[in-house]
């Protein structure tokens, strides 16, 4: 065949060849429902997130059950029994997406069992997107979530005992590394706890819908009103229901700068995998000041249409948690430094 012949033949069958892959992938079965989130501490809320999904529920009620179990823990990152902040409050931030960019958050909010509950309200009641702290608690009153006591959890009273005998404002954001150290290094608490950090899962349902949620105490020790991330769409929380979703943890500041998981869902967008695209937001993070990067900790999560998934962190130590009816199991994550 000549140049001319093979351009000619190449023009008509590029379009059928086109055709023939998307129809192939169109057939392709998606690996549905899954639903994945961050950390070890992932399994439980999964498991809690697939009783709706196996049940055929939507992959919105999935995140929501599932962020809710986390709330009920007392837990060192999650909840009323998280760590507070350096005066001694414990305020939460928490956000939610369904599959049509529909959004809600709250951030800041104290004395409020299930602020990923209060998120969703916001989303479906408000035509707003983020309440924060008074405002946030008084339309969660109002909306019959009830108020808290709001005293510490035990293991917050220690940890933020401990924490006043310096009361250095070194913020920790991530526990899974105990060699590092630096202001936003990861490190264990002193009493030894293993922080198991920031929730944030997203889903796939029976009807290839997607959805995520995030919640969290935030940073250990912050100045009170400080918001990180996790309550912001697009940096802690992004979902498109064509393309993927994508969640984040640790040093929300970071994740902020780069508006991290819309960027992860942008790449997958261009083509790269839930990992890749993962991979290239950490980069993002690390060209910006790669001293600095080495020493704190962000990791991103993602799931794309076909039910593929993937992670990537700046440093090791992120793992995640993983249930669909091929796997209930934990990953680690790649990681750049
Ligand atoms: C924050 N991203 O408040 C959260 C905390 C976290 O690992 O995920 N820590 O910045």
């Amino acid at each position: 065949m000549n140049r001319r012949k093979f351009l000619h033949f190449s023009a008509l069958t590029a379009p059928l060849l086109t055709a023939t892959r998307s129809f192939a992938s169109g057939f392709e079965a998606a690996n549905r429902p899954i639903v994945i989130s961050t950390w070890d501490s992932g399994m439980p809320v999964n498991a809690a997130a697939w009783k709706v999904l196996s049940a055929k529920g939507s992959a919105l009620d999935a995140v929501e059950a599932g962020a809710r179990h986390m709330e009920d823990r007392i837990d060192c990152c999650v909840g009323l029994g998280g760590y507070p902040d350096r005066d001694g409050i414990v305020t939460l931030d928490s956000c939610i997406m369904d599959h049509q960019s529909n959004c809600g958050a709250v951030a800041g909010i104290e004395k409020i069992k299930h602020p990923v509950s209060v998120a969703r309200k916001v989303m479906e009641k408000t035509p707003h997107v983020i309440l924060v702290g008074a405002g946030a608690q008084q339309f969660a009153v109002e909306n019959g979530f009830p108020l808290e006591s709001g005293e510490l959890s035990e293991s917050a009273k220690k940890a933020y005992a401990e924490w006043l005998k310096k009361s250095e404002y070194k913020p920790v954001i991530n526990i899974e590394n105990k060699k590092q150290n630096g202001p936003f290094a990861p490190q264990f608490f002193d009493d030894g706890t293993l922080n198991h950090d920031t929730m944030g899962l997203v889903a796939m349902d029976m009807n290839n819908d997607l959805s995520g949620a995030v919640t969290t105490s935030g940073m250990a020790f912050k100045i009170h009103g400080r918001v990180g991330d996790s309550p912001i769409i697009g940096a802690g929380l992004f979902v498109d229901n064509e393309v993927g979703a994508a969640t984040s943890s640790g040093l929300g500041e970071e994740v902020i700068r780069i508006c991290g998981t819309h960027l992860v869902v942008e790449f997958m967008r261009q083509g790269y995998s839930p990992e890749l695209a993962c991979k290239k937001a950490c980069e993002r993070i690390v060209k910006r000041n790669l001293e600095k990067a080495k020493t704190l900790q962000v990791g991103f999560l993602a799931l794309n249409k076909k039910g593929q998934y993937g992670a990537y962190a700046i440093q090791k130590g992120f793992v995640f948690s993983v249930k669909s009816e091929k796997e209930n199991q934990i990953h680690q994550s790649k990681y750049l430094v």
